[in-house]
């Protein structure tokens, strides 16, 4: 049933965009080039005026609820755009995977039939491999050490290597640190071992569970809560944000806060659609992505400390992981494997420490 709405939603909604893009010529602002139209044939899309409506409609695709600290930061964004551009560009989020899982969006994004989306750079590591890199352990010692780096010339470069990918990277967004939790008691990392672990799919997810002797699950991030209910899984892994808003919480009762991930998410354009802009309106959304990124934090902020008193209430058992050292000596081989294909991205987050 979920299903079958989610599907009618995504092609009404499929519909009603392209109807205003064709409105729009194909969301562009400017004039076909092969526009070979005498004085009395029909306006073109930059004859239509403000009164008539956005000139360019566009959609994001958001996993999350719209409660979501990352929901609130592509609205705001949307918000900015249409301010920015007195509003001539309509950006409609779309949260809850309305549009699909983050793996079907992503794909779609490449193809320009969605335009914008917010994702994990984990999602985005089965797509371009500089990606994975933040999937490796123990990268960052805290937020404020990975937003250094994110923020630094190889993070910029990182964002814009999406290039390659057929997107455009336009901004960071904060997402915590990821911890394990299981429907059985995991008290310490060798808990871990023989159990099915569900992880975003790529292959540093793989040799991490490997390497703490775990079964890798890959399987989207909407089929995690049917999965743990019916034991297809015994545990997955995330911040304290998305553990509370699926209500994974309520299926695996046990979590560890080893702190094994720091995966920034990434607010993005698909290629096709950018390259259709002007660089004016490049400019003004490459700007309101990045003025976005300080709501987006402080809603995180607000949301994962609240996150945490509601898991808490809930009754569920934290087990606090006093020294990480044991943890980090299990999985250095995984670190040990990707050294030489991020080079100079793991320097970088080097140079960063404090
Ligand atoms: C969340 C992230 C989502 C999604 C999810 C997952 O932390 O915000 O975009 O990637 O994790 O585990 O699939």
């Amino acid at each position: 049933m979920k299903t079958k709405k989610r599907y009618v939603t995504i092609i009404t909604a499929m519909i009603s965009s392209s109807f205003l893009l064709a409105a729009c010529g194909g969301g562009t602002t400017t004039t076909n080039a092969g526009d070979k139209s005498g004085p009395t044939a029909a306006p073109s899309a930059t004859a239509i005026t403000k009164a008539n409506g956005p000139k360019l409609s566009f959609r994001l695709a958001e996993t999350h609820p719209a409660d979501y600290p990352t929901t609130l930061g592509d609205k705001r964004f949307a918000e900015l755009v249409n301010q920015a551009s007195d509003g001539r560009i309509k950006i409609d989020v779309y949260p809850a995977s309305q549009l699909g899982e983050e793996k079907a969006v992503i794909e779609q994004v490449q193809l320009g039939a969605i335009e914008f989306t917010r994702v994990s750079t984990g999602a985005l590591g089965g797509f371009n491999k500089q990606y994975e890199v933040f999937s490796l352990p123990y990268l960052f010692d805290n937020d404020e050490h990975q937003w250094r780096f994110l923020e630094s010339e190889q993070g910029t470069k990182l964002l814009d290597s999406l290039e390659a990918s057929r997107m455009k990277g336009l901004a960071y967004y904060s997402s915590g640190a990821r911890h394990f939790y299981s429907k059985k008691p995991v008290k310490s990392i060798t808990d871990l071992k023989g159990l099915k672990i569900r992880v975003i799919q790529n292959k540093v997810n793989i040799d991490l569970m490997n390497a703490l002797g775990a079964n890798a699950t890959p399987m989207p991030y909407g089929d995690v809560f049917n999965a743990l209910q019916t034991g297809i899984i015994d545990a997955a892994e995330n911040n304290y944000p998305s553990y509370f808003s699926s209500n994974h919480f309520q299926q695996a009762k046990h979590l560890i806060l080893d702190q094994h991930q720091r995966v920034p998410e990434v607010l993005l354009i698909s290629k096709v659609a950018w390259d259709k802009l002007s660089a004016e309106d490049k400019a003004l959304i490459k700007k309101a992505a990045l003025d976005s990124v300080k709501t987006q934090k402080e809603e995180w902020a607000k949301f994962e400390k609240d996150s945490e008193t509601k898991v808490r209430a809930a009754g569920v058992t934290i087990t606090e992981v006093s020294d990480l050292k044991s943890w980090q000596e299990a999985v250095k081989p995984v670190i040990d494997k990707y050294r030489n294909d991020y080079k100079d991205t793991l320097e970088a987050i080097e140079k960063t420490k404090k």
